[in-house]
């Protein structure tokens, strides 16, 4: 791997988001991304999760490797496992950002198996959730120290606790190195379960549906695999429940929109935003009473692979959307493209850095023809999907472990209501 622009090297801050949905509607309540991000900078409408689970999802996600090559299959098989860490964990983009002279720091929720007893290699600063997704009594290894935390808002709110370290960070990493370009992920809990909010967003988004989409409370559905043919509507509860949730997840993400505005004030202050790039993604989507599924991921519908996608940085069109496909493999490629470095050719993902470049789509997945996506999912509910989107079509395949097969037209049909084919059934 070679460095094409050693000196100026730009500045790369990834936001991920845990379980954040586009077709729910959640990018619509957020106002400082709108402003900061979306209308300053570039959004994505056909960004997809390749699996759309936690710790697959993430470790793609670092290493720009499909599920079946970096075989992290559900939230516990082989997730942060000692046969991950001693093949894959190395090679993920923190390890080459790192070695090209990037100061590196991780902040937040890492892989769900993560028990704390490592710091990877690639990160200078190491601040990572121990386990799974808490806004409160959690532990996190902060550069090998395990540091607990309880249920303060002002000590211990897991958000805020990412924003600030991340922050002193940077404003640290500047004063020493002024020179050294500095790449910081900031993976933050919400609005995963369980959905806490700061307090002062408890009563934000009281009449909040927007989660009832076409697809809401569809049910049974006997043209879809079997899970679905048996789900029967939800029951007045757990239409609430639904109600209820997306409320709460909204009100967690205010935190997340806070913390996008701390770090735009850190970079105006320090004059580092016209050399800083700024990604926004979730891990991927969520349903809740979409076709009966009260809430979750998992599903290879449109509401749990669809993610936000909004990047903003040097040259980055302004207050533009753009229907090229952009998947979780691809991120990794890209944050090592816009620092110039050759992306692995190992890496399943391609950069898309071109495509906001305005240098056309050649080598990427973008106006291709053709499927782009293989996903394969947990025991029960496994299945390898194909995907086209381009000027023409939009097209949903899929081949489930028992056999059954789907097949959408999303353009027809954009919640996936029917399905075109049913060659078997399970
Ligand atoms: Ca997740």
């Amino acid at each position: 791997m070679k460095s094409k622009f050693v000196d100026t090297k730009p500045n790369i801050i990834f936001i991920l988001t845990d379980d954040q949905d586009t077709e729910l509607g959640s990018m619509n309540f957020m106002p400082k991304l709108k402003k900061y991000l979306q209308e300053a900078g570039t959004t994505f409408t056909n960004a997809y999760s390749t699996t759309p689970m936690c710790c697959p999802s993430r470790s793609s996600l670092l290493t720009g490797l499909y599920v079946h090559n970096h075989n992290v299959y559900t939230n516990r098989e082989n997730c942060s496992s000692e046969s991950w860490r001693a093949t894959h964990e190395r090679f993920n983009f923190g390890t080459y950002l790192n070695e090209a002279g990037y100061i590196t720091g991780y902040f937040g929720k890492y892989l769900n198996g993560y028990r704390g007893q490592h710091i990877p290699p690639g990160w200078d600063e190491w601040m990572a959730l121990i386990r799974n997704t808490r806004y409160y009594n959690y532990s996190l290894n902060h550069n090998g120290h395990i540091v607990r935390h309880r249920d303060s808002y002002k000590e211990d709110y897991l958000t805020d606790v990412i924003t600030k370290n991340a922050i002193d960070f940077f404003k640290k990493t500047k004063q020493q190195h002024p020179n050294k370009p500095v790449a910081m992920v900031m993976s933050m809990p919400a609005p995963h379960g369980p959905e806490d909010s700061a307090p002062q967003y408890h009563s934000y988004f009281k009449n909040v549906t927007t989660h009832r989409t076409p697809s809401w409370n569809v049910a049974p559905n006997p043209d879809k695999q079997w899970l679905l043919q048996y789900l029967d509507k939800m029951t007045p509860l757990q239409q609430t429940f639904t109600d209820l949730t997306h409320i709460k997840r909204l009100q967690t993400l205010m935190s997340v929109d806070e913390a996008v505005d701390k770090i735009m004030e850190m970079l105006v202050r320090l004059d580092q935003l016209d050399r800083t790039f700024i990604i926004f993604t979730s891990d991927h989507g969520y349903h809740l009473g979409q076709f009966g599924m009260t809430k979750g991921k998992a599903m290879p519908y449109e509401f749990d692979v669809k993610v936000p996608f909004v990047i903003r940085g040097p040259k980055v069109p302004k207050n533009t959307t753009l229907p090229h496909i952009v998947l979780n493999i691809d991120i990794a490629p890209t944050l090592l493209d816009i620092a110039g470095l050759d992306p692995p050719s190992n890496m399943d993902g391609i950069s898309f850095y071109p495509v906001i470049k305005r240098e056309g789509s050649s080598g990427s997945r973008m106006g291709d023809d053709g499927p782009f996506c293989a996903c394969c999912n947990s025991n029960n509910n496994t299945y390898w999907c194909m995907r086209t989107i381009n000027k023409t079509h939009n097209i949903l395949y899929c081949e489930f472990i028992t056999g059954f097969r789907s097949y959408y037209d999303l353009n027809l049909d954009p919640f996936q209501q029917n399905t075109l084919c049913q060659l078997a059934r399970d």
